[in-house]
């Protein structure tokens, strides 16, 4: 059975373009529930420690970078069917193959800067929600 939670942060291209509201609008519009959401900025070290299954990869010191290099929302949103639902709706990594009317299509400058995260499973949802935040900041 899929669960009903994800996470998300607006990446800080996102942020930087003024897309943090066209953003959140379009995550409410498709019928996401804000569970929890925070403005912050990652140290390399926690955007390192986030990314840390890419430790091997060739883009991993760029995409940590990257990710620490300015402010991003992160957020736990809440819909039927969740991860799923939320990947069609940010589209591909590659926002040159994202599927039109998607937020990567809209937003995304190219596959590192690409606007937004979205967990890819149940069990990373739950975990990537846990790194941001506690449970007296979850409702
Ligand atoms: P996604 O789940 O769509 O965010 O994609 P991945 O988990 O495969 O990749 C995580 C992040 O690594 C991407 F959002 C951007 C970065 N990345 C690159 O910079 N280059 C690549 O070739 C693949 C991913």
């Amino acid at each position: 059975m899929s669960g009903n939670r994800t996470f998300t942060m607006i990446k800080p291209d996102a942020v930087k373009a003024g897309n943090i509201g066209n953003i959140l609008q379009m995550m409410n519009a498709a019928g996401f529930r804000i569970v929890a959401m925070k403005y912050t900025k990652l140290s390399a070290e926690k955007a390192g420690e986030f990314y840390a299954v890419h430790k091997e990869r060739p883009f991993y010191g760029e995409l940590v970078e990257f990710m620490s290099s300015g402010p991003i929302v992160a957020a736990i949103l809440e819909k039927e069917n969740a991860v799923e639902d939320f990947r069609k709706l940010i589209g591909a990594t590659n926002p040159s193959e994202a599927a039109e009317g998607t937020i990567r299509a809209k937003y995304a400058t190219n596959i590192g800067e690409n606007a937004v995260h979205g967990a890819d499973s149940d069990e990373n949802a739950a975990i990537e929600g846990s790194f941001h935040f506690a449970g007296t900041e979850k409702f």
